[in-house]
């Protein structure tokens, strides 16, 4: 290998991340003009092992969509409508939300995660209540719900500061932060892609309060659409910033763009070497992250699967219930089973970890 790495000329970055220094940004776009997709796997790789051996993580999890009314015009989603009447616009009421965790009392589940489009006219109650009504069906599941932008949508509706709103959320039941809404962080990518929701400052301060205030979370990017390599790179070093400040952020979730049925569905899809491109890179700028996780709803079974030799050490989980990536045109599962996810993390020579949230061991590599 290191006659492949000479050849490629990144023998200084193989190592630099040998002696575990940090990398900078002409690094990050050496490594995504690499030609050698393979060569950049076996660096990631090697960081990965560095960290977990060949542990691989999953949680049993349920995905929540309570609204997809959105006043947000974001051109890549598929998934919001813009008024309450419009056609295919849904709101579910409290106990239509809660009734799909009271149908799942004999899951196992650790964890819900809910994303909702952007109300204009839902009150601050409803979310406050769908974190009580969750809580007391399910007292030990970790809440992970609302992604920045609804954080910073939820303090300028009800006239509120962002650190009021996560600490009321908090008391209502609120365990941690998805990390949705990053997108790309740069300033010309988000004018032209999602204008009018919270920017890449505001997304990193509400994570920095939430972090402050004793959360945990998580931070994605959006890739494979206008974005340049700079671009990712630079979105990985605003993000390992942050982290050196808080260490708050537990994954970095890299999200293939889907064009299906929105406003920039003349664009192709990412290819699979994108992809793992993607999550090598991601595994290798972001020394101070302890996970990098592929979402296999975004990359595709089989592309996760190959992925947990390029950087990933996380699957995400069992989902169940997912409408952003299905309605853009993803032809994934909405749901794999627990022995499902163990199964394809061993075929891939890798040892299945089920975790919670907080990456609390709950079913070690051996017991099952
Ligand atoms: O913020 C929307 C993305 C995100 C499209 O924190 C799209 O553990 C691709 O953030 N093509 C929501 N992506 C999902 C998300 C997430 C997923 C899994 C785990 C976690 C976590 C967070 O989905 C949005 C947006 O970036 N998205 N539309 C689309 N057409």
């Amino acid at each position: 290998m290191q006659a492949r790495l000479s050849s490629l000329g990144l023998t200084d970055i193989a190592d630099k991340l040998e002696a575990s220094e940090r990398l900078g940004l002409d690094e990050g776009v050496r490594l995504f003009a690499c030609p050698d997709l393979h060569a950049l796997g076996w660096l990631a790789n090697r960081e990965r092992e560095k960290r977990h051996g060949g542990h691989t993580f999953y949680n049993y999890n349920l995905r929540l969509e309570a609204t997809n009314v959105c006043v947000a015009t974001c051109l890549f989603c598929s998934f919001s409508r813009l008024k309450p009447g419009d056609a295919e616009a849904y709101t579910l009421s409290l106990e239509q939300v809660l009734d799909k965790l009271r149908q799942r009392a004999h899951q196992p589940l650790t964890e819900v995660h809910v994303v909702n489009g952007l109300h204009p006219d839902l009150p601050f109650s409803y979310y406050l209540d769908l974190l009580r009504g969750l809580k007391a069906i399910r007292p030990g599941v970790h809440l992970k719900c609302f992604t920045a932008v609804e954080i910073a949508f939820f303090s300028e509706l009800y006239g509120m500061t962002d650190e009021q709103v996560l600490r009321d959320l908090m008391a209502a039941g609120l365990d941690s932060l998805p990390g949705g809404g990053a997108e790309v962080f740069s300033e010309r990518v988000r004018r032209k892609i999602c204008h009018d929701k919270a920017d890449a400052y505001r997304y990193l301060s509400i994570h920095r309060i939430a972090h402050r205030l004793g959360m945990r979370s998580n931070v994605t990017m959006l890739y494979g659409h206008i974005e340049t390599m700079e671009e990712r790179v630079d979105h990985m070093m605003r993000a390992r910033a942050l982290q050196d400040e808080t260490g708050g952020f537990q994954a970095f979730i890299p999200l293939a763009f889907h064009p299906d049925h929105n406003q920039m569905e003349k664009l192709p899809a990412p290819s699979a070497s994108d992809t793992l491109r993607v999550h090598a890179v991601s595994r290798l700028m972001l020394d101070n992250f302890s996970h990098i996780k592929a979402f296999w709803i975004a990359t595709g079974v089989d592309v996760a699967q190959v992925s947990l030799w390029y950087g990933v050490d996380d699957l995400d989980g069992t989902v169940q219930e997912e409408k952003i990536y299905h309605m853009a045109g993803a032809r994934t599962p909405e749901i794999l089973t627990t022995t499902r996810i163990r199964a394809l993390i061993r075929n891939a020579g890798r040892l299945p970890v089920e975790r919670d949230t907080l990456y609390n061991v709950i079913t070690p590599p051996d017991a099952a």
